[in-house]
């Protein structure tokens, strides 16, 4: 079978260097996409994952991350939790280890307590700094929100050799965002949807519109129905597009990344989303830029 590891971003490179050589010593698809994830929450250069993502409105940083299992449709998720540098590891224990799928805030938190989890700090000086550099002048009302440029979300797609998929989103959202404010990433459907028997799906940007499209089941239903991962995503966009447009909110920015069981990959993104994604060839992990559709595009 082969192998594959996709991840969002150009810091999703570091994800798929770390997944792929634990998918070719045989690991299972979401064991890699979690430490694949993992390795770019640790990272405090990037401001919008894990370990130095940017505050909510208060100067707060709220995390969420969910995981899915393709072989199973297990899943787990948590959202708006805090001082937990690992959420996406979280999520996989709500699965594991609960009879449910998601938690949330504090219940999330007393969640990781009782499995073993560290408090701690997720603001870095830099990111302190960088919050108050992109504060809103006149924060209200709220504005409509909008990612702001490098705010972004690392979704892992996995396949291993076994032919399982697996998948892994994690974030700290949009910066400035409410307190409480959840976004696609930890709702299984919108920001991530996995299952063998059809794909994967991952989403990034303004969660409310790929929420409001149900994002990555969408996708994973067109590949059942026989679409490619990349048709399906360019129709993912489109379906954005066309809301967008009936609220008066567009270009809304929004990406959408899939695989599929043979292990072949998708990507489309809404325009001046400017998204690109990272995937292997060979031995060697390389950017791609995913096509951009606009709403006049046919
Ligand atoms: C959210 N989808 O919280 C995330 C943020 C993101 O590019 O991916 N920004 O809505």
């Amino acid at each position: 079978m082969p192998i594959a590891a996709l991840a969002t971003w150009p810091f999703g490179q570091s994800a798929v260097r770390v997944a792929l050589p634990l998918l070719r010593q045989g690991q299972p698809a979401l064991d890699a996409a979690l430490a694949g994830a993992q390795a770019v929450e640790d990272d405090p250069q990037v401001n919008s994952v894990g370990f130095g993502g940017l505050g909510n409105s208060i100067g707060t940083v709220q995390l969420d991350a969910c995981v899915m299992d393709g072989r199973t449709l297990n899943c787990g998720a948590v959202a708006a939790v805090e001082n937990i540098r690992h959420p996406a590891a979280l999520a996989r224990r709500v699965m594991e280890r609960t009879p449910h799928v998601l938690l949330v805030g504090e219940g999330a938190r007393l969640f990781a307590l009782q499995q073993g989890f560290a408090l701690d700090t997720l603001l870095t000086i830099d990111s302190v700094a960088e919050w108050y550099k992109r504060r809103p002048k006149n924060p209200k009302p709220p504005a409509p929100p909008a990612p702001l440029p490098g705010h972004d979300t690392v979704t892992v797609l996995t396949l291993d050799q076994k032919g399982t998929l697996g998948g892994v989103c994690t974030t700290s959202g949009l910066a400035h965002k409410l307190p409480g404010r959840v976004g696609d990433s930890p709702i299984i459907g919108a920001g991530l949807y996995v299952d063998d028997a059809a794909g994967a799906a991952g989403a990034t940007g303004v969660g409310e519109e790929i929420i409001r499209i149900g994002g990555s089941f969408f996708i994973v239903e067109q590949m059942r129905a026989g679409r490619s991962p990349q048709e399906a995503c360019e129709l993912a966009v489109r379906r954005v597009n066309q809301t967008a447009v009936r609220r008066g909110v567009h270009p809304a920015r929004v990406a959408f990344l899939a695989l599929d069981p043979k292990g072949r990959a998708g990507a489309a993104c809404t325009a001046q989303a400017n998204f690109q994604y990272a995937t292997s060839k060979g031995t060697k992990v390389e950017l791609v830029k995913a096509r951009e559709i606009g709403i006049d595009d046919k």
